[in-house]
């Protein structure tokens, strides 16, 4: 009896709030759903549209950049996601602007547009507004937050929206393994019962094309195995992506502890690490290491491990890429290796190694978490308060002391 009113009061909050929400729409409304395509933002959209359908005119989902990893281009055929290329939208002639599973800070192109209406869970920064804004940081995936609003209008989800939905929730809290609210658990549990498995066992698999294979076989050719590590160039990639799923793979083998996968994608050096995750910590080495040369895997706490191996492997790296298609990208985490000894350890390092490139400094913000969601890998750097103007002045001063060129988007 008290679980059933509980629920009661709950439906009551969610109906109220979808109430809240639908009246900021008009009948005529020609409504456009921004996103970025990822499966969080792709499945909102979609339950946007949906909780839409003969409230308004027509809804589209306009994707601002293309769909190109192979479960969202998966998910968005399989499940039928009707998602519109921005060239292809006449995007200034819509009456509503929405943006879900971001915020209008969170890419240069939404700053043309004044939403009208803003869902999402990433922690939020000031400096925008919009009529209905709806942020919840502590729910893993903004899908959760879309289900409130169904449940709410007591709209069930098709089969290929539930889908969605569940994949999304799925993707975000990385199996509930990095992420997720009692919330998100809830919300995945009655929507599990609404998806096709079959489907998504099929999105959740796509990984490879057929030509990827090469990558794999380039792979084991060019493997270096010395003790416990494995080293492997796979040259020019068409995605930087397949430098992570190689390194995946190779986690497989047994007796390895450290894995260290370099690719070439759009002319940048990309350096995947994995360990076994035993006493070891693949992301804090790269960091403090490397600094970030494109997508340097996962960051947990504690390592313990000299550099000099690293240092020669990126001497080697230098030598085999070319001096002049590296950059070294330094992602500055406050707390972690902004301080001045921190900061010249890796200054030192790239020194040594004979790199003489321009430094890339990315001051902290929330679009780390969008980065590493997309490798799969959630930053746990995501609660730190981002830098300073005086304190990025400072690391700035000190990058350019040791000779070299900093750039630096702020
Ligand atoms: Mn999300």
């Amino acid at each position: 009896m008290a679980k059933r009113s509980g629920q009661q009061s709950e439906q009551r909050v969610w109906r109220r709030k979808t109430q809240t929400l639908l009246k900021t729409f008009e009948p005529s409304d020609d409504v456009s759903v921004f996103i970025k395509p990822d499966p969080d933002s792709m499945a909102s959209a979609y339950a946007l549209k949906r909780l839409l359908w003969r409230k308004v005119r027509n809804t589209t989902l306009v994707c601002i950049s293309s769909v190109e990893r192979l479960d969202n281009l998966t998910m968005k055929e399989l499940l039928k996601i009707p998602l519109t290329q921005m060239v292809d939208a006449d995007v200034e002639n819509f009456t509503r602007y929405v943006l879900v599973d971001a915020q209008p800070d969170h890419a240069e192109v939404f700053s043309r547009f004044n939403f009208n209406v803003v869902i999402d869970h990433h922690p939020v920064k000031e400096g925008w507004g919009a009529d209905f804004v709806d942020i919840r940081p502590a729910y893993g995936a903004t899908a959760t937050i879309m289900l409130e609003y169904l449940r709410g209008a007591r709209i069930k989800p098709s089969m290929k929206l539930a889908t969605a939905l569940l994949y999304a929730i799925k993707t975000d809290t990385g199996n509930f393994e990095r992420a997720g609210s009692e919330e998100d658990v809830r919300q995945f549990q009655y929507v599990f019962n609404h998806a096709n498995r079959n489907l998504l066992n099929k999105i959740d698999r796509s990984e490879l094309t057929p030509d990827d294979l090469d990558y794999f076989q380039r792979a084991l050719a060019n493997r270096i195995l010395t003790k416990k590590r494995l080293y492997t160039h796979i040259g020019k990639v068409p995605r930087a992506d397949i430098c992570v799923q190689v390194a995946d793979f190779l986690t497989k083998v047994h007796g390895i502890g450290w894995i260290f996968v370099s690719g070439v994608y759009e002319d940048k050096l990309i350096i995947v690490f994995r360990n076994d995750g035993y006493r070891k910590n693949a992301g804090k080495t790269a960091v403090r290491a490397f600094g970030d040369l494109g997508s340097a895997g996962e960051h947990k706490a504690g390592t313990g491990v000299s550099n000099e191996r690293i240092l020669e492997n990126f001497s080697l790296l230098l030598q085999r890429v070319g001096r002049d298609r590296v950059l070294l990208r330094i992602p500055l985490i406050p707390g972690f290796n902004t301080d001045e000894e921190a900061l010249q350890g890796i200054l030192d390092f790239a020194g040594k190694a004979g790199y003489d490139g321009p430094v890339h400094l990315m001051p902290y913000n929330s679009m780390t978490r969008t980065k590493y969601e997309k490798i799969g890998r959630a930053s746990d750097f995501l609660e730190r308060a981002p830098q300073t103007e005086e304190d990025l002045a400072r690391i700035i001063g000190q990058v350019e002391k040791c000779g070299f060129e900093v750039l630096c988007n702020r």
